[in-house]
């Protein structure tokens, strides 16, 4: 416990406590009593694993690399873990993820099952409340919700969902014992990555299954591979500098950039160089292509040209592989899925594609679904239909700090926050991996980012007697207008995507990544920390609680 955190400390159970053990929340707990702080964790499933323990449906997987998405903490952890393939699987994260849990001993510090229902921010005693829908209460100095930006399903508002009499599945909530799809008749709604991943995995198994397309997307080969003993040799012989770049990097990968403008090339050139592109991992699609990929229409319009012939070279059927094209948004506007055998699925007899544009939806009954073209019969139903993306779970938490403020209430108009994990008026609590937090990279990457500078936040407060971090409110607008100026030229900038809500019926349209990437993350939180008091954001509790 803190020495010089004053009269209040006698009043709380735990000095930190984490809300979520998943890929964030794991970190944090350790980097908490690592601190020496006394922490404790509350997960609302079962198991820990946060995303990789509520997504099991099959095929699951990484598109980012598996070591630039682990853990970067411990050498030891880095070598002792061998990853099976580049991408792995949703098992073998959750495997690894419990062992993390069990290597540093944190279990003894997790409550499973345990979801939050409420978090009040106690004035008088200067500590959060939080309360459990199973009735337990924790009194915390310190809250760190990473309650994830993908956690909360989001389900399409169709007439009649609640009739379906066969099984009904999500991707994010999928059951523990395995679905059987064999001999199924299924429908998949959705195509995210989600979607796409789970339709290849599927489709040699169910009788017939049938995708519902609202928007096409420009999916790309994942091209996943094993690990062999050179290239883990190689990874831990080169960890220092792994480190070094991923922690540089303004989207969190290995990739090796292009070097170069698409002007450095000819016409001929350029084709060469697209399947080159073409047959790179992951989101080196994006990362390694040509600088002015994102900054130049042109660029990109061809660069879709070119994948837009690749959808044609491998769908058969020619009315199927144009309504697979997208037409309204360019290569990385949305965020692209990098999936194996997504297109090639559309040449098995028993699958087909419904494209929501031509036929929308009519309703859901008990046998089926019905669009205006026709009704069709199913057995199961898969939501692939993502989630409601970077406040959905703050704002179902109950979150009041103070002056009353209600989250959800606050943030009906979108999100106003700092530095993408606090606010103003939400005293000592963070949420990291929230709206704003990440830019767009690898999630773990920013998320680190995050926990480390809140943990040294901690140190910093308890080392110089301060017991409140509240960022200002000339804070929080200088960082919501840096948001709101660059947020045109982020180039997630399709605006019927999930990162500005758009997904979800009703929700206002706000960009919901940080546009200005880690560099403007960093910069932000350096002029912060530059005085003692980072700007007047921290504080000490009896001042706090006499000026209060
Ligand atoms: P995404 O990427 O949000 O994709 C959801 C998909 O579901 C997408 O194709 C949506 O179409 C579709 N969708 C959503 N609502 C509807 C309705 N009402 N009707 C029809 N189709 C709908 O979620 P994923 O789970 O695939 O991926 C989430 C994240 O996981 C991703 O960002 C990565 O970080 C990994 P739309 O494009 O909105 O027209």
């Amino acid at each position: 416990m803190s020495e010089v955190a004053g009269q209040f400390d006698n009043d709380i159970d735990v000095e930190v406590l984490v809300i979520g053990a998943g890929v964030v929340g794991i970190y944090a707990l350790h980097q908490a009593l690592d601190a020496g702080f006394t922490a404790q964790t509350l997960e609302a499933g079962e198991g820990v694993g946060g995303v990789w323990y509520w997504n099991r449906y099959p095929s699951a997987r990484f598109d980012s690399e598996s070591y630039t998405y682990a853990y970067l903490f411990s050498k030891k952890l880095f070598d002792e873990w061998r990853w099976k393939e580049e991408f792995a699987t949703q098992p073998e994260i959750e495997s690894y993820l419990n062992h993390v849990v069990d290597r540093f001993d944190l279990r003894r510090h997790i409550r499973t099952g345990e979801k939050v229902a409420s978090a009040s921010f106690d004035e008088a005693g200067q500590a959060w409340v939080v309360r459990t829908e199973k009735g337990s209460v924790v009194r915390a100095r310190w809250v760190i919700s990473a309650t994830g930006g993908l956690s909360v399903p989001n389900y399409p508002d169709i007439d009649g969902l609640g009739d379906f009499g066969g099984q009904a599945y999500h991707t994010g909530a999928w059951p523990h014992t395995p679905v059987d799809f064999v001999g199924k008749r299924v429908a998949v709604i959705g195509n995210g990555p989600s979607g796409a991943q789970l339709l290849p995995a599927i489709v040699d198994t169910v009788e017939a299954v049938d995708l519902y397309q609202r928007t096409p997307t420009w999916t790309t080969p994942l091209n996943n591979a094993p690990i062999s003993d050179e290239r883990q040799a190689w990874l831990s012989d080169n960890f220092e500098d792994i480190v070094k770049t991923l922690s540089a990097s303004p989207t969190g990968f290995l990739h090796e950039p292009a070097g170069k403008f698409s002007s450095a090339d000819s016409a001929q050139e350029r084709q060469a160089f697209y399947e080159k592109i073409w047959k790179s991992p992951g989101f080196a699609k994006l990362t390694s292509n040509y600088y002015d990929l994102t900054t130049n229409r042109e660029v990109n319009l061809e660069f879709c040209a070119f994948l837009a012939n690749k959808i044609r070279s491998i769908v058969k059927d020619p009315v199927t592989a144009e309504r697979l094209i997208p037409k309204d948004h360019l290569f990385g506007a949305k965020r692209p899925p990098f999936v194996t055998g997504y297109f090639e699925s559309f040449n098995k007899p028993n699958a087909s594609l419904i494209s929501l544009r031509e036929t929308p939806f009519v309703r859901v009954d008990a046998t089926g679904i019905e669009t205006t073209e026709r009704h069709r019969d199913y057995d199961i139903i898969v939501f692939a239909t993502g989630f409601d993306f970077g406040t959905g779970a703050l704002t179902r938490m109950g979150i009041r700090g103070r002056e009353d403020l209600d989250l959800s209430t606050d943030w009906e108009d979108g999100p106003s926050d700092f530095a993408g994990f606090s606010a103003h008026l939400l005293p000592n609590f963070f949420f990291p991996g929230g709206p704003h937090g990440a830019g767009g990279g690898n999630y773990p990457r920013y998320s680190q980012d995050q926990i480390d500078w809140i943990t040294k936040t901690l140190i910093h407060a308890r080392d110089h007697g301060y017991d409140v971090f509240e960022p200002t409110a000339a804070q929080q607008d200088q960082w919501m207008t840096m948001i709101e100026t660059l947020a045109p030229q982020s180039i997630f900038s399709a605006e019927h995507s999930h990162y500005y809500g758009a997904n979800v019926e009703g929700k206002v349209r706000k960009f919901l990544l940080n546009p200005g990437g880690r560099a403007k993350l960093h910069e932000m939180l350096d002029e912060m920390t530059s005085t003692e008091d980072f700007g007047g954001a921290l504080s000490r509790a009896n001042e706090t609680a006499h000026a209060g």
